[in-house]
């Protein structure tokens, strides 16, 4: 029920975008780097300078309207520089997203085919060149890219990023706030938030979170920005 909340906010935020760019009737400021990634945080990740990235990954796209590969696993918290290469002889784009999002913006590029858009999830490609994106999975799950020119995503043009969870980050339970679903914890350094070790208040994910822990107990637990709040979504009691 939550996730559905969710995607649909995010529709919401995609039809906003569009709309704006519609309106401007050119094209969107151009985001690059990481310095402009701030605030930017999406569902999927948020933009990361492609240049310090930890990994590379090489996706070929085609008129056959495939990307290869069509299927990624990669960790929560990894950086990834994606090097885009179109065979083609036609324009073809990688768009990141949930499946939702990708859908509703396919939908909008068929109604404005002149539609263009530029953000940093995205890179377009002209025929026989290499374009480059930058990005960091800080949350685990299952998304996607998808080439939204027209007609593309629905023949098929689309893959799969399977984000697995990364590791619990080691703290120790200094405050638990049930009334206000708050935990506080002195923790080292958080990988996927990029967080360096400190102590500090989270949110919890869910409140039952709060009777398994208390004041002064070792523990594992994962962080993750969830609606721009930082949230413990996993806790448990080291052994
Ligand atoms: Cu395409």
């Amino acid at each position: 029920m939550k996730r559905l909340a969710l995607s649909a906010a995010w529709v919401v935020a995609f039809a906003v975008l569009a709309g704006s760019s519609i309106a401007d009737g050119e094209k969107q400021h151009r985001h690059s780097g990481v310095g402009a990634s701030k605030g930017q945080d999406r569902a999927f990740g948020r933009a990361f300078d492609p240049r310090k990235a930890k990994s590379t990954i090489r996706i070929e796209m085609s008129d056959a309207m495939r990307f290869s590969p069509a299927e990624l696993e990669v960790r929560q918290g990894d950086t990834v520089r994606f090097v885009v290469r179109n065979a083609g002889r036609q324009t073809h784009e990688l768009v990141l997203g949930t499946l939702e999002e990708l859908k509703h913006h396919a939908d909008l590029m068929g109604k404005h085919p002149g539609m263009e858009h530029d953000e940093s999830w995205m890179v377009h490609v002209a025929p026989g060149k290499t374009g480059e994106l930058g990005w960091q999975f800080t949350r685990s799950g299952t998304y996607y890219y998808g080439c939204l020119i027209p007609g593309h995503f629905e023949a098929g043009m689309f893959g799969k990023v399977v984000v697995k969870p990364g590791p619990l980050t080691d703290g120790e339970v200094r405050k638990v706030d049930k009334d206000a679903k708050r935990i506080t914890l002195k923790h080292g350094p958080i990988e996927n938030l990029e967080m360096p070790a400190m102590t500090m208040v989270f949110q919890v994910k869910d409140a039952a979170m709060l009777e398994q822990v208390k004041a002064g107990d070792q523990v594992k637990f994962r962080a993750e920005k969830v609606g721009g709040a930082f949230t413990v979504v996993r806790i448990e009691r080291a052994k």
